[in-house]
């Protein structure tokens, strides 16, 4: 019995815990805080912020495209190198190949770290227009915009010739023009009127390639990737004459915006004074913070060595406070004389569902402390 519920199913696949996790393996970085958010799909819940965006952007493109869209939310974010950076033709030496940047499970299957890690198949069986949604995951840095487990959606539509021809464009004009007008109806369709401006980018998967800024408190947030997708990989699918567009958009940074909602963290909380404000339909309904709970902050110095990272100690910091850390962040950074480097980083520790007793803080950087020092290689200082 105890086999079976260690048993997790993630898109049809049954996978168990060691399948996943395994310290002491250098081939394997997932923790085993990363390990609890497997499966839980909050993307295909109803009644979650997520979910509620998710069923709104489907109701966009069946009203435009009638229904042509298939939709993927269950496949499996377990994939393999070759799909998740080979396929979608990212550089050898890309640093989001790197265990920095990404969870590995083993050296050739990795925690996909966008859903454009299921272009190729979908392609390769024959899809035309498709919409993937699924949990991503980045091994990165602490604040109230990120997280190392996020959703996004990708979108990818493929023309055929007489489609372009009969405009009078070239291909790559056409799917970029088709590309920008369908992504600035779907902007409306959520925000209503919005200000919003295209921002030339780089993508080793489509070319050109932009980003979708929308202006939103007094500033321009970036919401999606997108662009012309590489001839290479259209070739590979076996469409020689065909041209298609991709997009990648974040759900956390678009619901943060339309429901008001405050902390990232706040995606995965189980408390009803969050759940209870959502139900399924109701697209931006303002989220009422229940109130602000006091911020902890607690710094901790240590001279690095030249295997130090930032991400590296964010995964430490998580794996003992949680979703309990809010923060982490670098306040000094010197070289001394002998050319050692000390850095001191500053701990930010609030709950976003009550208040922390000066013990359970006290207990929590000593826990720190203890995990930096013997995990990163560090000394204390
Ligand atoms: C990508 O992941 C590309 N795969 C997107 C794409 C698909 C481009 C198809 C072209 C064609 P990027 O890393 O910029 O790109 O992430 C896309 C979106 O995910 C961002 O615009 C942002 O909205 C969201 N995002 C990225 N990182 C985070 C994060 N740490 N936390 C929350 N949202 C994030
Ligand atoms: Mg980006």
């Amino acid at each position: 019995a105890a086999a079976a519920a260690a048993l997790l199913e993630v898109g049809g696949v049954k996978i168990a815990k060691e399948d996943v996790v395994r310290e002491g393996d250098p081939t394997n970085n997932v923790p085993d805080t990363i390990f609890s958010k497997l499966g839980q799909q909050l993307h295909r819940r109803d009644n979650h912020p997520l979910g509620i965006l998710k069923n709104a952007i489907f109701d966009y493109f069946d009203g435009n495209y009638s229904g042509k869209f298939t939709k993927f939310d269950d496949l499996s974010p377990i994939v393999s190198v070759k799909e998740n950076f080979d396929d979608v033709l990212v550089p050898a030496d890309h640093v989001s190949r790197s265990y920095n940047d990404t969870y590995y499970i083993d050296a050739h299957t990795v925690l996909r770290c966008h859903t454009s890690a299921h272009q190729a198949n979908l392609l390769q069986k024959g899809h035309n227009h498709f919409l993937v949604t699924g949990d991503v995951y980045r091994r990165d840095s602490i604040d109230s915009t990120h997280y190392p487990v996020f959703h996004q959606m990708e979108g990818v539509r493929v023309f055929s010739p007489d489609e372009w021809l009969a405009s009078g464009m070239d291909a790559t004009s056409y799917a970029a023009m088709d590309l920008k007008k369908a992504l600035e109806g779907l902007a409306r369709h959520l925000f209503g009127a919005v200000e919003m401006r295209w921002v030339d980018t780089y993508f080793p998967f489509t070319n050109p390639s932009f980003e979708l800024e929308i202006y939103f408190q007094e500033k321009w947030m970036e919401v999606l990737g997108c662009g012309v997708t590489e001839q290479e990989i259209l070739k590979r699918s076996g469409r020689m004459d065909n041209v298609a567009w991709a997009f990648g958009l974040g759900l956390e940074r678009l619901a943060m915006v339309l429901f008001d909602i405050p902390d990232i963290r706040l995606f995965w909380s189980t408390d009803e004074r969050f759940t209870s404000q959502f139900s399924e339909g109701q697209l931006g309904v303002k989220f009422k913070p229940f109130s602000k709970f006091p911020p902890c902050y607690k710094d901790i110095s240590f001279w690095i060595s030249d295997i130090f990272t930032e991400n590296n100690l964010c995964e430490v910091v998580r794996g003992i406070a949680g979703d309990l850390v809010e923060e982490v962040q670098l306040i000094d950074n010197f070289t001394n004389k002998k050319g050692m480097t000390s850095h001191c980083y500053r701990i930010a520790y609030r709950s976003t569902e009550r208040s922390l007793t000066d013990e359970e803080i006290n207990h929590l950087q000593w826990s720190v402390r203890e995990a930096v020092q013997n995990k990163l290689n560090v000394v204390l200082r």
